[in-house]
């Protein structure tokens, strides 16, 4: 039987959804793997690390634990164990939709077990209850100058919202570190059913002439989405399929990395997710959706609006190429093989879109720019990720305001993170703090053949 300090002291997320005690039975069977594997395997070495390693930004490096997700470089991700089709076939689907309730991933993220229906609906019950957005949320965001970019709004509303946070209020009263996951928990909770909102704000504020929406609490969180959003049907279904490919992918990315660093000092999880947020916002990362979209409008403009024949597109990628810029939507840090999460989104706009000029060119993309990488000689991965195929199908729905695209990643991006800061807090994992050397040392060991070690 649970501890008493172990219970869980919201007792409305428990009598409304059982994943909080289905966590916790989870979050107690697997301790003990974690305290043995520190004090009777600790020492055991699973990887070294080179000088390049070193500068080149600890690729390849096994620093980091989650059991939430991983990424194998020629298979892709897998959540829990499952792949992307397998994830979207055994979650329960909302009525009349292709597409699962992003409340049932969040559940399966948390627990690793596929909810029932009854259990989704649950979740969507209780998101419902901690969905409200205080209004001074409203008015950080009116406060800022409207040219702002909807990634700097997004994490500033995150961030506003601290003062709520159940996690900094139970730790200055002094709480036991095996509670630290409940506080925790419970403002993930409360975050991820506020964001949906949040996002929505930002983009009729900015982008439709000031005219939010408000939300339907009938709806579950993909439907009241596209709702807020003001995009018909099929939209609800584009925002389920979305937030749950762009959920997770373990733990070394940017976004689910600095989320994790932040939440380490025991930071809260609004503190942390603003964080995550903002490493979403590089280029490089979750902004290259923007850059892709941008990307490919100037290949239609260049061209009059027409498709470009092979000859011209080719040019057009050894220009970018040559103009020191990099192909947005191609390579990755992992990946070795085409992303499954451009496959799910190209296999649904094949389904649904499948004479858009606009898709018709990211395909033509596809079939020339991997030889063009591969003859450039930089990228390790010639392949598209997931970028290079999203933001067509938003701007065939009617989201043509690039400048969002990265705020739609980052609502799907917290259902990871903030699953995976509940855990780090679960299982007591400690403040990330690598050791760093000199340019001297790394010159002095590599004289040497290598570092001595003890
Ligand atoms: N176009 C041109 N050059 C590239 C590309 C590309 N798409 N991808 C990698 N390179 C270059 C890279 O800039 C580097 O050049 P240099 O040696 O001059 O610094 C070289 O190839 C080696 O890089 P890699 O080891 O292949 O890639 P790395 O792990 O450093 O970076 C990305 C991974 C994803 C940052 C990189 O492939 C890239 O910049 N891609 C374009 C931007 C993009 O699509 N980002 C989205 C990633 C997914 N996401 O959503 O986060
Ligand atoms: C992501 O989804 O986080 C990106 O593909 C980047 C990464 O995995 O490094």
């Amino acid at each position: 039987m649970a501890p008493v300090a172990e219970k869980t002291d919201e007792r409305r997320s428990a009598t409304v959804s059982n994943l909080k005690a289905k966590l916790l039975e989870k979050i107690q069977a697997h301790r003990p793997r974690i305290t043995k594997l520190v004090k009777e395997q600790g020492k055991i070495v699973i990887d070294n690390v080179t000088i390049d390693q070193c500068i080149g930004g600890a690729r390849d490096v096994r620093c980091l634990v989650t059991d939430i997700s991983y990424l194998d470089p020629l298979e892709g991700i897998r959540f829990r164990g499952k792949t992307i089709p397998e994830t979207f076939a055994a979650l329960p689907k909302v009525p009349g939709s292709e597409y699962p309730y992003v409340e049932a991933h969040w559940f399966f993220l948390m627990t690793g077990d596929v909810p029932t229906k009854e259990e989704a609906l649950a979740i969507a019950e209780d998101f419902k209850s901690r969905a409200q957005v205080p209004q001074y949320v409203f008015d950080v965001l009116r406060a800022m100058p409207r040219d702002t970019h909807p990634m700097t709004m997004f994490s500033a509303a995150i961030v506003s919202m601290q003062r709520e946070s159940l996690f900094a209020k139970r730790y200055s009263e002094g709480m036991k570190k095996t509670e630290y996951w409940d506080p925790m928990y419970e403002d993930c909770t409360n975050l991820m059913a506020k964001l949906p909102e949040i996002a929505a704000y930002i983009y009729r504020m900015k982008f439709k002439g000031d005219t939010p929406i408000a939300s339907n609490p009938k709806l579950d969180l993909g439907g009241n989405f596209a709702h807020m959003m003001g995009f018909p049907k099929p939209y609800d279904d584009v925002a389920r399929m979305y937030f749950i490919l762009h959920s997770d992918h373990e733990s070394g990315n940017v976004s689910a990395h600095a989320t994790h660093l932040v939440a380490s000092t025991l930071s809260d999880a609004y503190f942390a997710l603003s964080a995550g947020i903002n490493g979403l916002a590089g280029p490089l990362h979750g902004l290259a959706n923007q850059e892709v979209l941008s990307w490919i409008q100037d290949v239609f403009k260049q061209l009059g609006g027409k498709l470009p024949t092979e000859e011209e597109l080719k040019k057009f990628l050894w220009d970018t190429l040559n103009s020191g810029k990099v192909i947005p939507g191609y390579g990755h840090a992992v990946l070795r093989k085409t992303d499954p999460r451009y496959v799910s989104q190209m296999e649904f706009c094949q389904k649904n879109l499948p004479d858009y000029p606009m898709f018709k060119l990211v395909n033509m993309i596809y079939k020339v720019a991997p030889d063009i990488l591969r003859e450039h000689g930089k990228a390790k991965n010639p392949w598209p990720n997931v970028d290079a195929q999203s933001g067509v199908i938003q701007w065939y729905y009617g989201l043509t305001e690039y400048d969002f695209y990265t705020v739609l990643f980052g609502v799907g991006r917290a259902l990871g993170v903030l699953a995976n800061i509940t855990w780090d807090r679960a299982l007591g994992y400690a403040l990330e703090r690598p050791k760093s050397v000199t340019t001297d040392m790394l010159e002095k060991w590599a004289a040497e053949g290598g570092r001595k070690l003890a």
